[in-house]
C-alpha cells in the first residue's frame, strides 16, 4: 500500500509539472499506460492467493482511479489557462481609434452666412427666399434690363435651354428675390435674401461660376439714401468690427437710381469692394405695383464668399470650394 502512496505523490507532482497538454499526455501514459506500474500489477494479480488477490485488485483500482482523477483536474486547468490566454490575445484596444474619430463643423461660407442672417435679424429684417432657376422676367424685366439692354452681357448668364431661347436660366444674382418679395407682400418690407447664384465667369482667384450672395431691400414711406449708409455702416461694424469703415462710390445698375458701390477699409488703409446698392428705381417699384409717389426704397447686393475671403484673409477664393479637408478644419 505504501507503494501506491508515493505512486500517487509521483503522479501529482508530473501532473502539476506538465505545462502543456502534449506533455501531460506523455506523463498519463507513463502512469496509466500499458507498461505503467498499476497495468503490471494488475497482470500479476493472477499469482496471488484469491484472498490476497482480491485486497491487492480493490488498492491498484483505487490508485489508478485517483492517478487519473490527477490527470483529468490537470486538464481541466491547462485548458482553461489556454482559453484565458486566447481571450486576452483576441481583445480589441479601441481607444486609439476613438480618439481620432473628428467631429465635422459648418463650411466657412455656411458660417458666414448664418452670421450674415443674425446680424440683419438683429436689424429688424426678416429673411426671404427665392428659386435658384429663375425666368426673365424676374433675372431681367421686371428689374428694368430689358431685352435691348446692354446690363444683360455684363451677367455672363448662364441658360437653361427649356422653353423660348434665353427664357429660363440660373439666377446670375440675388435681385430676383426682390421682385418675388414686392409682387407677395406690401410695403413696408425689411427683408434679407441670401442664396446660390450662378455665371459663366472661369473660377481664378476673385471669381467662382457659382457663388452666394446677399441681397438686402427696404421699402417704406420717406426712405433716403441716408437709411442706406447708415444700414451699410452698421452691417459693416457688426460684422467686421467697429475700426472698419465703409464708403460709397457712384455706380449704375439699371434697378436702381442713384447707384453706388460699396467698399469696406482695411488694415493697410486700402478699399475694398464688397456690392452694389442704391435706391430701388421707380420702374420696378412700378413692375411690382408699388406706386413710387408713396413708397422709396433700397437696395443692395453682395458676395458672401467675397466676405468670408476678406474676414479670414484668404489669398484666393478658390479655397473655398476645393474641399482640402486640412484647409477647412481651420475655420
Ligand atoms: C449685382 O449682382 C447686383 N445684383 C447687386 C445689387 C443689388 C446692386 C441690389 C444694387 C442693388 P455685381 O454683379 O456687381 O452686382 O455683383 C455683386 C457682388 O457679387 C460683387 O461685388 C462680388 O462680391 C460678388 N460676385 C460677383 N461675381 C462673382 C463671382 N464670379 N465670384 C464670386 N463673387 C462674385
Amino acid at each position: 500500500m505504501t507503494d501506491y502512496d508515493e505512486l500517487l505523490r509521483d503522479a501529482a507532482a508530473a501532473a502539476t509539472a506538465s505545462a502543456t497538454l502534449e506533455a501531460l499526455g506523455q506523463e498519463q501514459a507513463r502512469f496509466l499506460g500499458k507498461n505503467a506500474a498499476v497495468t503490471l500489477a494488475k497482470r500479476d494479480l493472477g499469482s496471488l492467493a484469491p484472498d490476497a488477490r482480491a485486497v491487492a485488485g480493490r488498492a491498484i483500482n483505487e490508485a489508478r482511479e485517483a492517478i487519473e482523477a490527477l490527470f483529468a483536474e490537470r486538464r481541466r486547468a491547462i485548458e482553461a489557462e489556454a482559453r484565458a490566454a486566447q481571450l486576452e490575445n483576441e481583445r480589441l484596444d479601441l481607444t486609439e481609434t476613438i480618439e481620432t474619430v473628428r467631429r465635422g463643423h459648418l463650411h466657412l461660407v455656411t458660417q458666414a452666412r448664418d452670421r450674415l442672417e443674425d446680424v440683419f435679424v438683429g436689424m429688424g429684417f426678416t429673411v426671404a427666399e427665392g428659386p435658384e432657376v429663375e425666368t426673365a422676367w424676374y433675372n431681367f424685366e421686371a428689374l428694368n434690363i430689358a431685352d435691348w439692354h446692354p446690363a444683360r452681357g455684363s451677367f455672363d448668364t448662364i441658360f437653361v435651354d427649356l422653353g423660348a431661347p434665353e427664357e429660363v436660366m440660373l439666377r446670375s444674382h440675388t435681385s430676383p428675390v426682390q421682385i418675388r418679395t414686392m409682387e407677395q407682400q406690401e410695403p413696408p418690407i425689411y427683408i434679407v435674401a441670401p442664396g446660390r447664384t450662378f455665371r459663366t465667369d472661369s473660377a481664378d482667384a476673385t471669381h467662382l461660376p457659382a457663388f452666394n450672395q446677399i441681397e438686402g431691400l427696404v421699402v417704406d414711406r420717406g426712405i433716403t439714401m441716408g437709411d442706406l449708409a447708415g444700414t451699410i455702416d452698421e452691417f459693416v461694424r457688426a460684422f467686421f468690427g467697429a475700426e472698419v469703415q465703409t464708403r460709397l462710390r457712384p455706380s449704375y445698375f439699371p434697378f436702381t437710381e442713384p447707384s453706388a458701390e460699396f467698399d469696406i477699409s482695411r488694415a493697410d488703409g486700402s478699399w475694398l469692394e464688397l456690392g452694389g446698392c442704391g435706391m430701388v428705381h421707380p420702374n420696378v417699384l412700378r413692375n411690382c405695383g408699388i406706386d413710387p409717389e408713396e413708397w422709396q426704397g433700397f437696395a443692395f447686393g453682395f458676395g458672401i464668399d467675397r466676405l468670408a475671403v476678406m474676414r479670414y484673409e484668404l489669398d484666393d477664393i478658390r479655397e473655398l470650394v476645393n474641399n482640402d479637408a486640412r484647409f477647412l478644419r481651420q475655420f
